[in-house]
Protein backbone atom coordinates (compact mmCIF):
# COMPACT_ATOMS: atom_id res chain seq x y z
CA UNK A 1 0.00 0.00 0.00
CA UNK A 2 1.25 3.74 -1.10
CA UNK A 3 -0.04 6.55 1.33
CA UNK A 4 -0.72 9.08 -1.25
CA UNK A 5 1.19 12.22 -0.38
CA UNK A 6 -0.38 15.41 0.30
CA UNK A 7 0.97 18.33 -0.44
CA UNK A 8 0.70 21.47 1.01
CA UNK A 9 -1.66 22.42 -1.73
CA UNK A 10 -4.31 20.25 -1.22
CA UNK A 11 -4.00 20.83 2.63
CA UNK A 12 -5.01 24.57 2.30
CA UNK A 13 -7.84 23.27 0.26
CA UNK A 14 -9.26 20.68 2.18
CA UNK A 15 -7.92 22.00 5.70
CA UNK A 16 -5.98 25.38 5.79
CA UNK A 17 -6.39 25.35 9.83
CA UNK A 18 -3.99 22.05 9.62
CA UNK A 19 -2.02 23.31 7.16
CA UNK A 20 -1.40 26.41 9.41
CA UNK A 21 -0.81 24.22 12.18
CA UNK A 22 1.73 21.99 10.24
CA UNK A 23 3.55 25.42 8.59
CA UNK A 24 3.12 27.87 11.43
CA UNK A 25 3.00 25.11 14.02
CA UNK A 26 0.39 24.97 16.83
CA UNK A 27 -1.03 27.90 18.45
CA UNK A 28 -4.32 28.33 19.77
CA UNK A 29 -4.10 32.28 20.01
CA UNK A 30 -3.65 32.91 16.04
CA UNK A 31 -2.76 36.06 16.50
CA UNK A 32 0.23 35.07 18.22
CA UNK A 33 1.82 32.27 15.89
CA UNK A 34 5.06 32.19 15.48
CA UNK A 35 7.01 33.42 11.93
CA UNK A 36 7.94 31.13 9.86
CA UNK A 37 10.99 28.66 10.75
CA UNK A 38 12.57 25.50 11.04
CA UNK A 39 10.48 22.23 9.82
CA UNK A 40 7.75 25.04 8.98
CA UNK A 41 9.75 27.54 6.43
CA UNK A 42 11.30 23.93 4.90
CA UNK A 43 7.56 22.54 4.35
CA UNK A 44 6.78 26.25 2.48
CA UNK A 45 9.56 26.42 1.05
CA UNK A 46 9.18 23.31 -0.97
CA UNK A 47 5.33 23.74 -1.16
CA UNK A 48 6.57 26.92 -3.13
CA UNK A 49 9.17 25.52 -5.13
CA UNK A 50 11.86 27.82 -3.55
CA UNK A 51 14.01 29.18 -0.94
CA UNK A 52 12.27 32.52 0.49
CA UNK A 53 14.56 35.23 0.71
CA UNK A 54 12.49 37.92 2.70
CA UNK A 55 10.66 34.91 4.74
CA UNK A 56 11.42 37.25 7.81
CA UNK A 57 9.15 39.68 6.80
CA UNK A 58 6.13 37.59 6.36
CA UNK A 59 3.01 38.32 8.65
CA UNK A 60 2.19 35.34 11.10
CA UNK A 61 0.09 33.02 9.77
CA UNK A 62 0.08 34.16 6.43
CA UNK A 63 -1.01 32.38 3.04
CA UNK A 64 1.14 32.70 0.14
CA UNK A 65 -0.83 34.07 -2.90
CA UNK A 66 0.42 30.74 -4.88
CA UNK A 67 -1.05 28.90 -2.42
CA UNK A 68 -4.44 30.83 -2.52
CA UNK A 69 -4.67 30.57 -6.59
CA UNK A 70 -6.70 27.29 -8.14
CA UNK A 71 -3.57 24.54 -8.26
CA UNK A 72 -4.95 22.87 -11.18
CA UNK A 73 -6.23 24.83 -14.02
CA UNK A 74 -7.26 23.24 -17.42
CA UNK A 75 -6.35 25.21 -20.40
CA UNK A 76 -9.19 27.05 -22.50
CA UNK A 77 -11.76 26.01 -19.34
CA UNK A 78 -11.27 29.45 -16.85
CA UNK A 79 -13.94 29.74 -15.09
CA UNK A 80 -15.31 25.72 -13.78
CA UNK A 81 -14.92 24.19 -11.26
CA UNK A 82 -12.77 21.53 -11.01
CA UNK A 83 -14.01 18.55 -8.92
CA UNK A 84 -11.09 16.02 -9.57
CA UNK A 85 -7.81 16.08 -11.29
CA UNK A 86 -7.33 12.20 -11.64
CA UNK A 87 -9.22 11.70 -13.95
CA UNK A 88 -9.93 15.48 -14.92
CA UNK A 89 -13.61 16.06 -13.77
CA UNK A 90 -14.88 19.80 -13.76
CA UNK A 91 -17.85 21.67 -13.57
CA UNK A 92 -19.54 24.94 -14.57
CA UNK A 93 -21.07 27.22 -12.08
CA UNK A 94 -24.85 28.11 -13.08
CA UNK A 95 -24.42 31.79 -13.73
CA UNK A 96 -21.71 30.87 -16.08
CA UNK A 97 -23.82 29.20 -18.77
CA UNK A 98 -26.03 32.00 -18.92
CA UNK A 99 -25.04 32.30 -22.64
CA UNK A 100 -27.75 30.60 -24.94
CA UNK A 101 -25.19 28.36 -26.87
CA UNK A 102 -22.54 26.99 -24.71
CA UNK A 103 -19.14 28.31 -25.04
CA UNK A 104 -16.19 26.16 -24.97
CA UNK A 105 -14.72 27.31 -22.00
CA UNK A 106 -17.96 26.91 -20.28
CA UNK A 107 -18.66 23.12 -21.21
CA UNK A 108 -18.22 20.42 -17.76
CA UNK A 109 -15.26 18.06 -18.48
CA UNK A 110 -15.99 14.43 -17.60
CA UNK A 111 -13.11 11.84 -17.84
CA UNK A 112 -13.26 8.31 -16.74
CA UNK A 113 -9.33 7.62 -17.77
CA UNK A 114 -6.59 9.58 -19.22
CA UNK A 115 -7.14 11.31 -22.25
CA UNK A 116 -4.90 10.12 -25.07
CA UNK A 117 -1.11 11.68 -25.84
CA UNK A 118 -1.90 12.55 -29.07
CA UNK A 119 -4.97 13.91 -30.68
CA UNK A 120 -4.43 14.01 -34.85
CA UNK A 121 -7.05 15.00 -36.58
CA UNK A 122 -5.30 13.85 -40.04
CA UNK A 123 -4.29 10.36 -38.83
CA UNK A 124 -7.53 9.85 -36.90
CA UNK A 125 -9.71 6.82 -38.26
CA UNK A 126 -12.98 5.59 -36.86
CA UNK A 127 -13.58 1.97 -37.50
CA UNK A 128 -17.67 0.48 -37.92
CA UNK A 129 -18.22 -3.09 -37.82
CA UNK A 130 -19.68 -5.97 -35.80
CA UNK A 131 -23.44 -6.35 -37.45
CA UNK A 132 -22.97 -4.70 -40.53
CA UNK A 133 -23.39 -5.40 -44.40
CA UNK A 134 -19.57 -3.59 -44.92
CA UNK A 135 -17.19 -3.07 -42.14
CA UNK A 136 -15.54 0.56 -42.71
CA UNK A 137 -12.46 2.37 -41.87
CA UNK A 138 -13.27 6.39 -42.35
CA UNK A 139 -10.34 9.23 -41.82
CA UNK A 140 -12.27 12.64 -40.89
CA UNK A 141 -11.64 13.43 -44.46
CA UNK A 142 -13.71 10.81 -45.43
CA UNK A 143 -16.48 11.13 -43.15
CA UNK A 144 -16.72 14.58 -44.27
CA UNK A 145 -16.62 13.78 -47.87
CA UNK A 146 -18.88 11.12 -48.16
CA UNK A 147 -21.78 12.36 -45.82
CA UNK A 148 -23.51 15.39 -45.14
CA UNK A 149 -21.91 17.40 -42.84
CA UNK A 150 -24.72 19.55 -40.06
CA UNK A 151 -24.22 22.03 -36.73
CA UNK A 152 -26.75 21.17 -34.64
CA UNK A 153 -27.42 22.60 -30.98
CA UNK A 154 -27.59 19.72 -28.78
CA UNK A 155 -27.16 18.97 -25.09
CA UNK A 156 -25.27 16.94 -23.39
CA UNK A 157 -25.64 16.31 -19.29
CA UNK A 158 -23.64 13.87 -17.19
CA UNK A 159 -26.14 11.03 -15.69
CA UNK A 160 -24.59 11.91 -12.16
CA UNK A 161 -25.68 16.39 -12.80
CA UNK A 162 -26.90 16.70 -8.85
CA UNK A 163 -25.35 13.73 -7.33
CA UNK A 164 -23.98 16.26 -4.37
CA UNK A 165 -27.08 16.65 -2.98
CA UNK A 166 -28.38 13.08 -2.08
CA UNK A 167 -29.13 12.47 1.22
CA UNK A 168 -27.37 9.80 2.14
CA UNK A 169 -24.50 10.92 -0.40
CA UNK A 170 -23.63 8.52 -3.23
CA UNK A 171 -20.18 7.80 -4.40
CA UNK A 172 -18.93 9.60 -7.20
CA UNK A 173 -18.36 13.13 -8.50
CA UNK A 174 -19.88 15.56 -6.17
CA UNK A 175 -21.66 17.56 -9.19
CA UNK A 176 -23.99 20.46 -8.28
CA UNK A 177 -25.86 21.28 -11.00
CA UNK A 178 -23.08 22.35 -13.74
CA UNK A 179 -22.05 19.29 -15.55
CA UNK A 180 -24.94 20.13 -18.53
CA UNK A 181 -24.09 22.50 -21.89
CA UNK A 182 -25.43 22.69 -25.19
CA UNK A 183 -22.74 23.60 -27.78
CA UNK A 184 -22.91 24.39 -31.20
CA UNK A 185 -21.33 20.52 -32.89
CA UNK A 186 -20.36 20.08 -36.41
CA UNK A 187 -20.33 16.86 -37.82
CA UNK A 188 -22.07 13.79 -40.22
CA UNK A 189 -25.18 12.40 -38.82
CA UNK A 190 -24.41 8.70 -36.86
CA UNK A 191 -27.30 7.10 -38.80
CA UNK A 192 -26.02 8.28 -42.10
CA UNK A 193 -22.60 6.13 -41.47
CA UNK A 194 -24.34 3.66 -39.73
CA UNK A 195 -26.47 3.11 -42.49
CA UNK A 196 -23.75 3.07 -45.03
CA UNK A 197 -22.40 0.45 -43.80
CA UNK A 198 -25.72 -1.83 -43.78
CA UNK A 199 -27.63 -2.60 -40.32
CA UNK A 200 -27.80 -5.97 -39.95
CA UNK A 201 -31.48 -7.08 -38.50
CA UNK A 202 -29.50 -8.90 -36.09
CA UNK A 203 -27.78 -4.94 -34.91
CA UNK A 204 -29.88 -4.39 -31.39
CA UNK A 205 -26.96 -2.22 -29.70
CA UNK A 206 -24.31 0.06 -30.38
CA UNK A 207 -20.49 -0.49 -28.87
CA UNK A 208 -18.55 2.59 -28.45
CA UNK A 209 -14.61 2.75 -28.47
CA UNK A 210 -12.37 5.38 -27.97
CA UNK A 211 -8.61 6.13 -27.40
CA UNK A 212 -8.38 7.13 -23.68
CA UNK A 213 -6.71 4.92 -21.37
CA UNK A 214 -7.81 3.13 -18.36
CA UNK A 215 -6.39 5.00 -15.30
CA UNK A 216 -4.83 2.00 -13.80
CA UNK A 217 -2.44 2.40 -17.03
CA UNK A 218 -3.77 -1.10 -17.90
CA UNK A 219 -3.75 -1.43 -21.86
CA UNK A 220 -6.27 -4.49 -21.21
CA UNK A 221 -8.68 -2.42 -19.42
CA UNK A 222 -11.33 0.22 -20.67
CA UNK A 223 -12.23 3.24 -19.02
CA UNK A 224 -15.47 3.40 -20.31
CA UNK A 225 -16.89 1.70 -23.20
CA UNK A 226 -21.34 2.05 -23.44
CA UNK A 227 -23.43 2.11 -26.40
CA UNK A 228 -27.24 2.61 -26.85
CA UNK A 229 -29.91 0.30 -28.29
CA UNK A 230 -29.95 0.47 -32.10
CA UNK A 231 -33.46 2.59 -32.28
CA UNK A 232 -31.66 5.37 -30.63
CA UNK A 233 -28.40 5.33 -32.52
CA UNK A 234 -30.78 5.67 -35.93
CA UNK A 235 -32.15 8.76 -34.43
CA UNK A 236 -31.17 11.70 -37.16
CA UNK A 237 -29.93 13.85 -33.70
CA UNK A 238 -27.06 12.17 -33.40
CA UNK A 239 -24.03 13.08 -34.70
CA UNK A 240 -20.12 11.81 -35.20
CA UNK A 241 -18.51 15.24 -34.50
CA UNK A 242 -15.70 17.11 -35.23
CA UNK A 243 -16.32 20.51 -33.82
CA UNK A 244 -17.35 22.65 -31.27
CA UNK A 245 -18.58 25.72 -31.70
CA UNK A 246 -17.17 26.14 -35.42
CA UNK A 247 -13.68 25.35 -34.03
CA UNK A 248 -11.33 21.76 -33.30
CA UNK A 249 -13.44 19.97 -30.77
CA UNK A 250 -11.31 20.94 -27.19
CA UNK A 251 -9.06 18.26 -26.02
CA UNK A 252 -11.03 17.58 -22.83
CA UNK A 253 -14.47 17.33 -24.69
CA UNK A 254 -12.75 14.57 -27.14
CA UNK A 255 -10.92 15.65 -29.59
CA UNK A 256 -10.53 15.29 -32.57
CA UNK A 257 -13.41 12.79 -33.19
CA UNK A 258 -16.59 12.42 -30.86
CA UNK A 259 -20.42 11.32 -30.59
CA UNK A 260 -23.17 13.23 -29.25
CA UNK A 261 -26.15 11.36 -28.67
CA UNK A 262 -27.82 14.04 -26.85
CA UNK A 263 -31.16 13.63 -24.36
CA UNK A 264 -29.67 10.74 -22.98
CA UNK A 265 -26.70 10.36 -20.24
CA UNK A 266 -23.33 12.11 -21.09
CA UNK A 267 -21.95 8.58 -21.49
CA UNK A 268 -23.43 7.64 -24.26
CA UNK A 269 -21.78 10.07 -25.81
CA UNK A 270 -17.75 8.67 -26.93
CA UNK A 271 -15.09 11.14 -26.70
CA UNK A 272 -11.95 10.46 -28.72
CA UNK A 273 -13.57 8.36 -30.85
CA UNK A 274 -12.17 5.41 -32.44
CA UNK A 275 -14.92 2.74 -33.30
CA UNK A 276 -18.61 2.04 -33.35
CA UNK A 277 -19.65 -1.70 -33.52
CA UNK A 278 -22.61 -2.66 -33.91
CA UNK A 279 -23.96 -6.02 -31.27
CA UNK A 280 -26.71 -8.55 -31.35
CA UNK A 281 -26.69 -8.38 -27.71
CA UNK A 282 -27.23 -5.40 -25.19
CA UNK A 283 -23.67 -4.32 -24.91
CA UNK A 284 -21.62 -5.08 -21.80
CA UNK A 285 -18.57 -3.09 -21.83
CA UNK A 286 -17.08 -1.02 -19.33
CA UNK A 287 -19.54 1.09 -16.73
CA UNK A 288 -22.28 -0.76 -18.91
CA UNK A 289 -23.24 -3.45 -16.48
CA UNK A 290 -23.38 -3.93 -12.38
CA UNK A 291 -25.00 -0.50 -11.18
CA UNK A 292 -23.28 1.61 -13.56
CA UNK A 293 -25.67 4.54 -15.21
CA UNK A 294 -28.40 2.15 -13.68
CA UNK A 295 -31.18 3.30 -11.34
CA UNK A 296 -33.73 1.05 -9.30
CA UNK A 297 -37.06 -0.05 -12.01
CA UNK A 298 -39.27 0.84 -9.02
CA UNK A 299 -38.70 3.60 -6.32
CA UNK A 300 -36.50 3.51 -3.29
CA UNK A 301 -36.30 5.11 0.08
CA UNK A 302 -33.27 7.11 0.54
CA UNK A 303 -30.53 4.81 1.67
CA UNK A 304 -32.27 1.45 0.81
CA UNK A 305 -30.44 -1.23 -0.26
CA UNK A 306 -31.15 -2.60 -4.27
CA UNK A 307 -30.17 -5.88 -5.18
CA UNK A 308 -28.38 -5.60 -8.44
CA UNK A 309 -30.96 -7.61 -10.55
CA UNK A 310 -33.28 -4.50 -9.80
CA UNK A 311 -31.05 -1.96 -12.09
CA UNK A 312 -32.29 -1.01 -15.35
CA UNK A 313 -30.26 1.60 -17.93
CA UNK A 314 -30.96 4.99 -17.77
CA UNK A 315 -31.93 6.40 -20.97
CA UNK A 316 -33.63 9.61 -21.70
CA UNK A 317 -32.87 12.30 -19.01
CA UNK A 318 -35.46 13.78 -16.81
CA UNK A 319 -37.05 17.09 -17.43
CA UNK A 320 -35.05 19.62 -15.96
CA UNK A 321 -34.06 23.49 -16.15
CA UNK A 322 -31.30 25.77 -14.58
CA UNK A 323 -31.36 29.51 -13.64
CA UNK A 324 -28.51 31.10 -15.39
CA UNK A 325 -29.36 34.38 -14.27
CA UNK A 326 -29.29 36.18 -11.85
CA UNK A 327 -26.10 34.67 -9.62
CA UNK A 328 -27.82 33.25 -6.39
CA UNK A 329 -26.56 35.15 -3.04
CA UNK A 330 -27.51 38.57 -5.02
CA UNK A 331 -29.19 41.73 -3.49
CA UNK A 332 -31.59 43.49 -5.23
CA UNK A 333 -32.45 47.47 -4.15
CA UNK A 334 -36.18 47.88 -2.49
CA UNK A 335 -36.63 50.94 -4.37
CA UNK A 336 -37.01 49.03 -7.63
CA UNK A 337 -37.30 45.37 -6.60
CA UNK A 338 -37.66 44.00 -10.18
CA UNK A 339 -35.71 41.47 -11.65
CA UNK A 340 -35.48 39.66 -14.93
CA UNK A 341 -34.79 35.38 -14.22
CA UNK A 342 -33.53 33.36 -16.91
CA UNK A 343 -32.19 30.03 -17.81
CA UNK A 344 -32.57 27.02 -19.94
CA UNK A 345 -34.64 24.06 -19.95
CA UNK A 346 -34.55 20.32 -21.63
CA UNK A 347 -35.94 17.04 -21.44
CA UNK A 348 -33.92 14.43 -22.81
CA UNK A 349 -35.70 12.77 -26.07
CA UNK A 350 -39.07 15.15 -25.05
CA UNK A 351 -39.90 19.15 -24.97
CA UNK A 352 -40.49 21.08 -22.69
CA UNK A 353 -43.52 22.53 -22.73
CA UNK A 354 -43.37 25.06 -19.73
CA UNK A 355 -41.37 26.66 -17.08
CA UNK A 356 -42.73 28.50 -14.26
CA UNK A 357 -40.95 30.34 -11.32
CA UNK A 358 -42.05 30.86 -7.41
CA UNK A 359 -40.56 33.03 -4.69
CA UNK A 360 -42.41 31.75 -2.24
CA UNK A 361 -41.58 28.38 -1.69
CA UNK A 362 -43.45 26.73 -4.42
CA UNK A 363 -47.11 28.39 -2.64
CA UNK A 364 -47.88 30.18 -5.95
CA UNK A 365 -46.00 29.89 -9.34
CA UNK A 366 -45.60 32.24 -11.98
CA UNK A 367 -45.35 31.68 -15.86
CA UNK A 368 -42.32 32.01 -18.07
CA UNK A 369 -41.80 33.37 -21.80
CA UNK A 370 -40.39 29.48 -22.82
CA UNK A 371 -38.94 29.93 -26.45
CA UNK A 372 -38.61 26.61 -28.86
CA UNK A 373 -35.24 24.96 -29.37
CA UNK A 374 -32.88 26.23 -31.87
CA UNK A 375 -33.18 22.26 -33.33
CA UNK A 376 -34.53 19.36 -31.12
CA UNK A 377 -32.26 18.23 -28.36
CA UNK A 378 -31.24 22.02 -28.33
CA UNK A 379 -31.95 23.36 -24.49
CA UNK A 380 -34.55 26.01 -24.75
CA UNK A 381 -34.36 29.34 -22.80
CA UNK A 382 -36.73 31.03 -20.37
CA UNK A 383 -37.15 34.78 -18.97
CA UNK A 384 -39.99 36.35 -16.80
CA UNK A 385 -39.78 39.51 -14.93
CA UNK A 386 -40.49 39.34 -11.30
CA UNK A 387 -41.32 41.55 -8.62
CA UNK A 388 -40.47 41.22 -4.54
CA UNK A 389 -43.04 42.46 -2.70
CA UNK A 390 -41.13 43.62 0.07
CA UNK A 391 -37.99 43.54 1.78
CA UNK A 392 -36.46 40.12 2.87
CA UNK A 393 -35.22 36.91 1.97
CA UNK A 394 -36.07 34.91 -1.28
CA UNK A 395 -35.71 31.92 -3.29
CA UNK A 396 -36.29 31.88 -6.51
CA UNK A 397 -37.69 28.29 -7.42
CA UNK A 398 -37.89 27.16 -11.30
CA UNK A 399 -39.82 24.38 -12.35
CA UNK A 400 -40.14 22.93 -15.42
CA UNK A 401 -42.72 20.35 -17.36
CA UNK A 402 -42.44 18.06 -20.11
CA UNK A 403 -45.04 16.86 -23.07
CA UNK A 404 -45.37 14.14 -21.07
CA UNK A 405 -47.10 15.95 -18.45
CA UNK A 406 -43.87 15.34 -15.95
CA UNK A 407 -42.93 17.88 -13.67
CA UNK A 408 -39.88 18.20 -11.71
CA UNK A 409 -40.10 17.25 -8.36
CA UNK A 410 -39.17 19.74 -5.18
CA UNK A 411 -37.38 16.15 -2.90
CA UNK A 412 -34.52 13.93 -5.43
CA UNK A 413 -35.85 10.55 -6.01
CA UNK A 414 -33.16 8.82 -4.56
CA UNK A 415 -30.97 5.75 -5.99
CA UNK A 416 -27.87 4.12 -5.16
CA UNK A 417 -25.83 5.78 -7.49
CA UNK A 418 -26.72 9.43 -7.33
CA UNK A 419 -27.83 9.54 -11.14
CA UNK A 420 -30.97 11.73 -12.76
CA UNK A 421 -31.45 14.18 -9.87
CA UNK A 422 -33.67 16.57 -11.51
CA UNK A 423 -35.05 17.98 -8.45
CA UNK A 424 -35.69 22.01 -9.08
CA UNK A 425 -33.05 24.68 -9.01
CA UNK A 426 -32.87 26.93 -6.35
CA UNK A 427 -31.58 30.76 -5.96
CA UNK A 428 -31.34 32.86 -2.96
CA UNK A 429 -31.67 36.75 -3.19
CA UNK A 430 -31.90 39.65 -0.78
CA UNK A 431 -33.81 42.98 -1.53
CA UNK A 432 -32.54 45.40 0.69
N1 LIG B 1 -13.82 8.15 -24.33
C1 LIG B 1 -14.57 8.67 -23.35
N2 LIG B 1 -15.76 9.17 -23.65
C2 LIG B 1 -16.53 9.72 -22.68
C3 LIG B 1 -16.11 9.73 -21.34
C4 LIG B 1 -14.83 9.19 -21.05
O1 LIG B 1 -14.37 9.19 -19.90
N3 LIG B 1 -14.10 8.67 -22.08
N4 LIG B 1 -16.95 10.25 -20.37
C5 LIG B 1 -18.37 10.22 -20.70
C6 LIG B 1 -19.21 10.90 -19.72
S1 LIG B 1 -19.55 10.04 -18.31
C7 LIG B 1 -19.78 12.11 -20.00
S2 LIG B 1 -20.89 12.81 -18.93
C8 LIG B 1 -19.45 12.85 -21.21
C9 LIG B 1 -18.91 14.21 -20.86
O2 LIG B 1 -18.55 14.94 -21.98
P1 LIG B 1 -17.64 16.22 -21.83
O3 LIG B 1 -16.48 15.88 -20.96
O4 LIG B 1 -17.26 16.65 -23.19
O5 LIG B 1 -18.50 17.28 -21.15
O6 LIG B 1 -18.48 12.19 -22.00
C10 LIG B 1 -18.63 10.78 -22.07
N5 LIG B 1 -17.73 10.25 -23.04
MO1 LIG C 1 -21.22 11.17 -17.15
Amino acid sequence: MTKKKVDLFDLYAEDPEKADRVVFGRVSNPDRRGFLKGAGLATMAAALGGYIPFHRNMPAGFIPAAMAEEPFVIEGKDGLTILNDRPVNAECPAHLLDDEVTPTNRLFVRNNGIPPSSMDPDSWTLTIDGEVDQPMELTIAELKDKFDVVTRQLQLECGGNGRSFFDPKARGNQWTVGAVGACNWTGVRLADVLNAAGVKDSAVYTAHYGADAHLSGDPEKLPISRGVPIAKALNPHNLIAFEQNGEPIHPMNGAPLRLVVPGWPGSCSHKWLTRIQLRDQVHDGAKMTGKSYRVPEYPVAPGEDVPEEAFKIIESMPVKSLITYPQSGIELPASEPVLEVRGHAWAGDNWVTAVDLSIDFGATWIKTNLRKPANPYAWQHFAAELKFPMKGYYEVWARATDDQGRTQPFAIAWNPKGYLNNSMHRIALRVV
